[in-house]
């Protein structure tokens, strides 16, 4: 079930209390939620625009390896990581107070922001990625032992996500809770995923889905003319130091408003670094 935002919780950036309720306890039970179309169409558009321009780009330049996650190839599907740059890193992107709400009752206020990149289906694959996590156990050594929710993706849908561009599928009402020796198990998510009920992300671009970084999933081909763009960001618990420190130039880092400032907190800021304005590669760090 997809929830619907009101024009006024839209314009006001902000959910009835009973809705906010609902959502979160949805997101805890379910594993993931989609919030129909909160960035607005105009807005999604003009994003993906100036996406488009960089992920073509991109693929034009990156050397792909032979992955089959997210290397091109059979699944089509390109990872490439965001610029730090307007417009996406604009605090109705990454600092949005309808998931904010949401995520700071999961992750804590003093949540973090840990990591920027887009998963971007291409036409011509063919392929499913293999069903998986995006995080391996937090406590690899135990048995039967379940953690709570320590992050939580978020993704954003540039364009209308259809079954003819690949939407993203996903194993909602459990997966998440799983015990952590089976998120060590790669071969047997795969082989239970393929039994499972899983549901595609159809929804509007400028959408959210919001899922537990444990809750499975995969890249679907996209057999349209056009590229698929998908935002993905992973916000933590501010204690987590599961992810690798993105190069942030200082200046533009001093020029993000105050929530955004503090999301990005853990991250490696530097005058070393000079603004991007295009990806060189998987990481894309410039040093002056
Ligand atoms: O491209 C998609 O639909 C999702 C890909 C993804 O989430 C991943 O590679 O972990």
């Amino acid at each position: 079930m997809n929830i619907q935002l009101s024009e006024e919780e839209r314009k006001n950036g902000r959910m009835d209390a009973d809705k906010l309720e609902f959502a979160t306890a949805l997101l805890r039970a379910n594993g993931a939620i989609i919030i129909e179309d909160v960035l607005g169409a105009e807005r999604t558009d003009y994003i993906n625009e100036a996406f488009t321009k960089v992920l073509t780009e991109f693929e034009k330049n990156y050397v792909f390896g032979d992955g089959e996650f997210n290397a091109g190839g059979a699944t089509g599907n390109v990872r490439m990581d965001l610029p730090f740059a307007a417009p996406f890193i604009e605090d109705d992107v990454v600092a949005n107070p309808i998931f904010l709400d949401i995520a700071e009752q999961i992750l804590g206020r003093d949540l973090t922001l840990r990591y920027l990149a887009s998963n971007n289906s291409m036409p011509g694959g063919t392929k499913k990625q293999p069903v998986h996590s995006d995080t391996g156990p937090l406590f690899p050594e135990t048995f039967n032992f379940t953690t709570p929710i320590h992050s939580l993706v978020l993704h954003v849908p540039l364009c209308d996500f259809t079954e003819l561009n690949g939407a993203t599928e996903f194993y909602p009402g459990g997966t998440h809770l799983n015990p952590d020796h089976v998120f060590k198990n790669g071969k047997m998510i795969q082989k239970l995923g393929e039994a499972m009920h899983f549901q595609a992300a159809i929804m509007p671009k400028g959408s959210f889905l919001i899922r537990d970084k444990k809750t499975w999933h995969r890249g679907c081909p996209n057999r349209s003319d056009k590229p698929r763009g998908l935002f993905t960001f992973i916000y933590q618990r501010a204690w987590d130091a599961t992810s690798g420190r993105m190069p942030i130039p200082r200046n533009v880092y001093d020029n993000l408003s105050e929530r955004a400032k503090q999301l990005f907190r853990m991250e490696d800021i530097s005058d070393a670094y000079e603004p991007m304005d295009n990806v060189k590669g998987l990481y894309h760090i410039r040093r002056i």
